[in-house]
């Protein structure tokens, strides 16, 4: 296997679709907390009350609040990331068995409003950083490196409701404050920081039908979280220059369906809109020559200024980070055989098979993502999300038989061999879900990723008892053996 010896083997998790504890020790709400379930078919809803004070919900993708409206939580639903996985009273038990599997790092999330409860408040939240400085100890005490994933998805809900889904300059200086604060706080126990998680979502997302005002604000969004990230770079250096700084995009590699040239035309341009876009502004720390093109076919008009561009420069990443779960399909022509639920993920692909929630099983598509991406920037690389959601049975003897996860795994991490053999810098591999977790897209707890199984049901029901899975033993063999174990 051509993995070097220090490459990382780990595991992923999310702050808010894992910790649960959402109203403890001074914890504000995210947008999460307002999210009930759903599932393939039926989105996630948001729950609020509109200015007359009834009660609505509405589909959660692409919400924006009507005026003069609040979220809130109402009795009679079940909101799945209130309580999630409790790893938040968990942690330690959860680390054992990470450190058991011999993992050498774990992704994990910082919920914002742990820290500033409405993301406003002068001085931050002690009982917050309190208990993250106990998981990173933890994991420092059992020499697991911590990657810090800065924004998961989980802006405080009080910024939300006033500033909108940033799409306010004042954004940028409240994420400084708050990346100060943890920079500051955590310095010597976290070296690796992920910016803002899939970042690229907010554009490569949007359906091309989308309107004009829709591209607008989803390009404003991406500019001020831009300007964001390349100061939390810039800061993060000051703070630590031992710190590593990356980007995390939502990798998907797309493929033209057709030789027809307007297919391959189409695809290049998918490529540009869904995932260089992002890559290129943080990590060459400029916008590319083809933003004017995607700009100019919605009639977007960007407030940016000078000075964020002189922040973008200042600002480019150590490592380019990723999640990478599917490849799909793009073509010109009409083709109704679409696949995803209520979330498209392009025409189906006839030389793949797809998972029970329509997610193309593609590994050669992460060893083609891999080195397209080395290519362009030459920085190192870090797989940081990858995984199968499945169903997953519990026999009555308490065992978890999932062949399915293992299998999938192993073809990833053997694309992964092939790409670091062909001279991409690859550094780290963290699956995604390494203990199962409430699902981000559906809220499902049934769609599980996790090598250890944890007792929590779709209806709330649940007694958090952790168990490994088959596929716990297998993945303990690949990380004690460098990759080079994958029987
Ligand atoms: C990514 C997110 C994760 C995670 C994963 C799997 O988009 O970064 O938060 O949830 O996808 O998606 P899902 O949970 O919808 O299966």
């Amino acid at each position: 296997m051509a993995f070097k010896k220090n490459f990382f083997w780990g595991g992923a998790i999310a702050a808010n679709q894992a910790e649960g504890a959402w109203n403890v020790d001074g914890r504000g709400m995210a947008k999460t907390d307002v999210t009930t379930g759903g599932s393939v078919k039926a989105p996630r809803m948001v729950t609020y009350v509109d200015k007359d004070g009834n009660k609505c919900k509405a589909p959660s993708h692409h919400f924006t609040l009507p005026d003069g409206a609040h979220y809130q939580v109402f009795e009679d639903e079940l909101y799945p990331n209130h309580d999630a996985i409790d790893f938040y009273h968990h942690y330690k038990e959860d680390i054992a068995l990470l450190k058991e599997m011999g993992f050498t790092m774990f992704r994990l999330s910082i919920s914002w409003s742990r820290i500033y409860p409405t993301g406003e408040e002068d001085k931050p939240n002690q009982a917050g950083i309190d208990y993250y400085r106990s998981v990173f100890e933890e994991l420092k005490k059992n020499g697991i490196e911590p990657l810090v994933s800065i924004w998961h998805f989980d802006t405080p809900l009080a910024l939300e409701e006033k500033y909108g889904d940033w799409l306010d300059r004042r954004y940028i200086d409240l994420y400084e404050k708050y990346v100060r604060t943890i920079f500051t706080e955590f310095k010597g126990l976290v070296h690796y920081w992920l910016t803002f998680n899939e970042i690229n979502n907010t554009i490569n997302f949007l359906p091309d039908t989308a309107s004009d005002e829709d591209f607008q604000n989803a390009y404003q969004h991406l500019h001020y979280q831009f300007v964001a990230s390349a100061r939390a770079v810039r800061i993060g250096h000051e703070i630590d220059p031992e710190n590593m700084m990356g980007c995390m995009i939502c990798g998907i590699t797309y493929y033209p369906l057709t030789p027809d040239p307007k297919d391959i035309l189409h695809c290049q341009h998918t490529w540009e809109k869904g995932i260089f876009y992002s890559g290129d502004v943080q990590c060459l720390g400029k916008y590319p020559t083809y933003a004017k093109r995607l700009w100019d076919e919605h009639n977007v008009k960007l407030d940016i200024t000078e000075q964020d561009i002189e922040e973008l420069a200042q600002g480019k990443m150590d490592m380019y980070t990723f999640s990478y779960y599917m490849t799909q399909a793009v073509t010109t022509h009409k083709n109704d055989d679409v696949v995803g639920g209520n979330m498209s993920f392009g025409v189906r692909n006839p030389y793949l098979t797809y998972s029970d929630w329509g997610w193309a099983l593609d590994p050669d598509g992460l060893q083609y993502y891999l080195e397209m991406i080395y290519n362009r920037y030459e920085i190192p690389l870090m797989v940081v999300e990858n995984g199968l959601g499945a169903f997953d049975t519990v026999e009555e003897d308490g065992s978890i038989h999932d062949p399915y996860r293992v299998d999938y795994h192993r073809a990833h991490i053997k694309a992964m061999d092939v790409a670091v053999e062909n001279g991409v810098d690859l550094i780290a591999y963290t699956t995604w879900g390494c203990i199962d977790l409430v699902s981000a897209g559906t809220g499902e707890m049934r769609k599980r990723y996790g090598f250890i199984y944890v007792d929590k049901h779709d209806d709330g029901t649940g007694t958090f008892e952790r168990k490994r899975k088959d596929s716990f033993y297998w993945y303990k063999k690949v990380c004690e053996s460098n990759g080079a174990d994958l029987d």
